[in-house]
């Protein structure tokens, strides 16, 4: 099964004018290879399954979509890191897929775990004056709104993932195409959670979309962004092959076998292993070993499409994935 190798590069919010520009002019100087991907990890001794070549994306800030993509050469796509459900209106702060669109952008990131943990995305009281009266409550309406609302919803503590699904549904819908991101958290994983929630996270998109053809998936173990702790090889392609499985059994085995799930949530070595992805040359003896152990990720059962790169794709590191071989 040939699924197109994909790296996105998340900036979260990161960078600034100068940046985008140096950044920018850095991906244009190289040259994405026909024969790129893993690929290469063969000439380490790796198996490589993938070997097509990588479709490249990036994820600046929003301020940043409209210069990163005029400036950007064509075959990188350039993504958004959030949209919303609407097209137009009275949402202040809010950006629309079809603002994307009007701005040539192609990919939109949806249901990150910072947006989903951080901006409580996941529930599903869309009025915005509840949700910002129960996170800057008066004293006296604290308790009333958590009851009041305990009340009429009873999944308000856990709510349903509704808002991705339907946030994903309507970048579709537009002709953006859509980064969809699911992953638990780490009590969620200690109580052998793992795939509950990422199913339910899953099927709040299935229950929405029809048409697969323009979304990846990105697993991100949210206990292991940023913290220190690391997911293994075998712990991602677990949950991958979980999410294909799913996908098998709920949408159908067309979409399981053509849908890419990609990894996030990179342990820092990952680095090391993402300058192998194009020709290897002497200056990666150095890092063999480690490439060795990362190559992993991509080489065990062949779940693992890609990554979303966060804070490595700020680095000359993530540059080095479209480096002409030249
Ligand atoms: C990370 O690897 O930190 C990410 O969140 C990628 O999106």
């Amino acid at each position: 099964m040939s699924r197109k190798f994909f790296i996105g590069g998340n900036w979260k919010m990161n960078g600034d004018v100068a940046f985008v520009k140096s950044h920018v002019n850095f991906i244009n100087d190289t040259e994405i290879p026909a024969n790129t991907g893993i690929l290469d990890l063969d000439a380490v001794g790796i198996p490589a399954p993938h070997l097509a070549p990588a479709e490249v994306v990036i994820a600046p800030p929003y301020i940043y979509l409209d210069s990163v993509r005029k400036h950007l050469k064509k075959e990188v796509g350039v993504s958004a890191q959030n949209s919303y459900t609407k097209s137009s209106g009275a949402y202040t702060g809010e950006i629309s897929p079809e603002q994307l669109k009007d701005l040539g952008i192609e990919w939109v990131i949806l249901g990150h775990s910072e947006r989903r943990e951080i901006f409580k995305e996941s529930d599903e009281v869309s009025a915005g004056t509840l949700s910002t009266l129960l996170l800057c409550p008066p004293p006296s309406l604290s308790l009333f709104f958590a009851h009041q609302t305990t009340q009429f919803n009873p999944h308000f503590l856990h709510p349903p993932p509704q808002f991705v699904g339907e946030k994903v549904a309507h970048a579709l819908a537009t002709g953006v195409k859509v980064i969809a991101c699911v992953g638990e958290k780490l009590e969620e994983r200690e109580a052998n959670l793992t795939e509950e929630v990422v199913f339910r996270q899953l099927r709040a998109i299935a229950d929405r979309i029809k048409d697969w053809t323009h979304v990846v998936i990105a697993y991100e173990p949210v206990w292991a962004i940023g913290t220190g702790k690391v997911a293994t090889p075998t712990q991602a392609q677990q949950v991958h092959i979980a999410l294909r499985d799913w996908l098998r059994n709920n949408v159908s085995a067309h979409v399981a076998d053509h849908t890419r799930i990609i990894y996030g949530a990179l342990p820092p070595y990952i680095d090391v292993h993402l300058t192998i992805l194009e020709p290897p040359s002497i200056s990666f003896v150095q890092g063999l070993s480690t490439a060795r152990t990362a190559g992993t990720f991509v080489t065990s059962e062949g779940d693992i499409d890609g990554f979303l790169v966060g804070g490595a794709c700020l680095k000359p590191e993530f540059s080095d994935i479209v480096r002409t071989k030249a």
